[in-house]
């Protein structure tokens, strides 16, 4: 995957006609953006449907799927149905869960992205130490694209050990939750950035200002 400037956006505004106008505002910039549940249950599937119709984006629906297999099929159907180009699924709930969302992505010529850890605080109550052990999995199912946070970076660094340098990493938690962009560009291959730009009073600025921050 080929994401530009190393920038994925996270369109968690609630609003599509909002989104809308932000993405449009700086389209130039970006060629990969990720809608979650904030829009979706605002708007509903087609918030996926719009921007796949009108943008030439990779699209990442951040869903973290975890249920049982059989919810987890449906979910991924849905979610593929309606445009999506990738999923996020939770790994922690094993590899039957998993698989059954790996089923259906392959059914769809489409992909997932197992989350390993965590990038907020309470992230290091449960999911602590896990990434590894489910990164492992990840591999054992053929997954080639991958979650984790650039908060912890000895979390991100030690998961990227396990999945080795041609594995795909996307890592969220840089700008407001305190991640630096060099130094998870280290471990990962783009960052999911969210509110450092679309709640910024000119996304178009704050967005250029990571794009020049970033070196690596
Ligand atoms: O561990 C995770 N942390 C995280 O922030 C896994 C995620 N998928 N996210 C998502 O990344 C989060 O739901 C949000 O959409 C985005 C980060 O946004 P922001 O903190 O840059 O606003």
């Amino acid at each position: 995957m080929e994401v530009k400037n190393n920038i994925i956006l996270a369109l968690d505004l609630m609003d599509i006609i909002k989104s809308f106008e932000l993405v449009e505002s700086i389209s130039k910039y970006i060629n990969t953006i990720k809608i979650g549940y904030p829009l979706t249950l605002a708007e509903g599937l087609k918030s996926v449907t719009v921007f796949k119709e009108n943008f030439e984006f990779n699209t990442i629906c951040d869903y973290k799927v975890a249920d049982i297999p059989a919810t987890n099929e449906k979910i991924a159907d849905l979610t593929f149905k309606a445009g999506a180009d990738s999923i996020i699924v939770h790994g922690f709930v094993g590899k039957d869960s998993v698989a059954a969302s790996c089923d259906v992505a392959l059914e769809y010529g489409k992909e997932i992205f197992l989350l390993t850890e965590m990038s907020h605080p309470g992230a290091i109550q449960f999911l602590k130490g896990k990434g590894e052990k489910i990164a492992e999995m990840g591999l054992e199912l053929g997954i080639n694209n991958y979650v984790a946070p650039s908060t912890h970076l000895d979390r991100l660094s030690s998961i990227r050990s396990v999945l080795g340098k041609d594995k795909f990493i996307i890592s969220p938690g840089v700008g407001t939750q305190g991640g630096n962009p060099n130094d998870t560009l280290k471990y990962a291959d783009a960052l999911i950035i969210g509110r450092s730009i679309y709640n910024a009073e000119n996304p178009e600025i704050a967005i250029k200002e990571i794009i020049k921050e970033i070196t690596v």
